[in-house]
């Protein structure tokens, strides 16, 4: 009975590790450079203003007590001061000079991630924002892909940091893993940078931080940092067509007879749609929409059937498909590894 409920305890346990190691955002673990001299900062000001509320707060108190109303005072008022040069000079001058010394520290960091040198080794990628997905293109790879983003570790010994150039296609949206990089807006028709060199292989989640229409808080953002093994492994598959089996091939024609192909792409067949996510190996991600749900054989036929179910107001229409055709299109979508 006892055993039982520490097994349940300690798998209890496990589990909200699990879950938070996977969707850990906070500011203070980082885990990449710029998003180190973030954290720094953010101690730095936290130390000087909780400084000030400390001093503040403290004489304030003092204050209070030293000078609270005792019985045996007369009711009359204290002496009454008016004007001192000295402590008006004082209470100007030091604010001031604390946000002196806070704009400067924050403008020294901000120049230093920005002017940050781009290593030969770097890994160069764009991140287009879209309602309410993300275009991952790796141009000297010859890869597009979509909201699963997958980049190299970094280490000391073999440095591989990754610089995004971002923009959107749309609306204004926001690029926000916290414990990899600092957030950077995508704005049309403007190019904006940013680079992270994580440290440590694993999963990074983070989400749009600009809201950009109904389905915003449904655009979330994972990034794989892989070893530079898994990362030469994907490249390699992401290279290739999606694998297909002869099984598949009726929901093959069932795509590319409907109006599916004219907003996706799928590498190596008539699909070349630029408008949603490229699906070349779609069977390969975890999940479905910009994370909406994850990416099973259920949610994805309902996905198919019924974007709105998972995610109202999506920019990709229900195509009142047979069951039939929804069934064929998903086994088809689930051989693109
Ligand atoms: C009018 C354009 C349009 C048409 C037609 C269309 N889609 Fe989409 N599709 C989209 C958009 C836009 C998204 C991204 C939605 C989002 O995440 O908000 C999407 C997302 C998807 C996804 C999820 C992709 C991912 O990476 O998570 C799948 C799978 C998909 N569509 C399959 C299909 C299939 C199958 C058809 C045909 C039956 C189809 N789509 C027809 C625009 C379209
Ligand atoms: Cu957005």
């Amino acid at each position: 009975m006892l055993s039982a409920a520490v097994a349940l305890a300690a798998a209890g346990a496990q589990r909200a590790v699990a879950l938070t190691s996977n969707t850990n955002t906070s500011i203070f673990s980082p885990e990449s450079t710029p998003s180190r001299s973030i954290y720094e900062l953010s101690l730095f000001v936290l130390a000087v203003t909780g400084g000030i509320f400390v001093v503040v707060g403290g004489l304030i108190v003092y204050a209070a007590v030293r000078f609270r109303e005792r019985p045996d005072d007369d009711g009359s008022e204290p002496p009454q001061i008016f004007g001192s040069n000295q402590i008006e000079l004082s209470w100007t001058i030091i604010p001031v000079l604390i946000v002196v010394v806070l704009f400067l520290a924050t403008a020294r960091m901000i120049f230093a991630i920005q002017d940050a040198p781009k290593p030969a080794a770097a890994l160069e990628m764009s991140a287009i924002g879209h309602q309410f997905w993300w275009e991952f293109r790796y141009p000297a790879l010859h890869i597009t892909t979509a909201n699963e983003l997958h980049i190299p570790v970094s280490t000391d010994a073999d440095p591989r940091p990754t610089f995004m150039k971002l923009t959107s296609a749309d609306v204004i949206h926001s690029f926000w893993v916290p414990r990899l990089a600092g957030k950077v807006d995508l704005v049309p028709n403007r190019i904006n940078e940013l680079w992270m060199d994580p440290h440590t292989p694993g999963l990074y989640v983070g989400q749009c931080a600009q809201f950009c229409g109904v389905e915003h808080a449904k655009m979330l953002l994972r990034v794989y940092v892989d070893t530079p093994e898994q990362f030469a492994a994907w490249v390699k598959q992401e290279q290739q067509p999606g694998a297909q089996s002869p099984a598949s091939a009726a929901g093959r024609r069932e795509f590319e007879s409907q109006a599916c192909m004219n907003c996706h792409a799928i590498a190596g067949t008539a699909a070349h749609g630029q408008f949603g996510p490229d699906l070349t190996h779609f069977a390969s991600r975890k999940t479905l929409a910009s994370g909406a749900a994850d990416n099973t054989t259920e949610n994805l036929e309902r996905w198919i059937e019924d974007p709105d179910s998972i995610k109202p107001g999506s920019l990709m229409p229900s195509m009142h498909l047979t069951p039939d055709q929804v069934r064929e299109i998903t086994a088809y979508l689930n051989t693109l590894q």
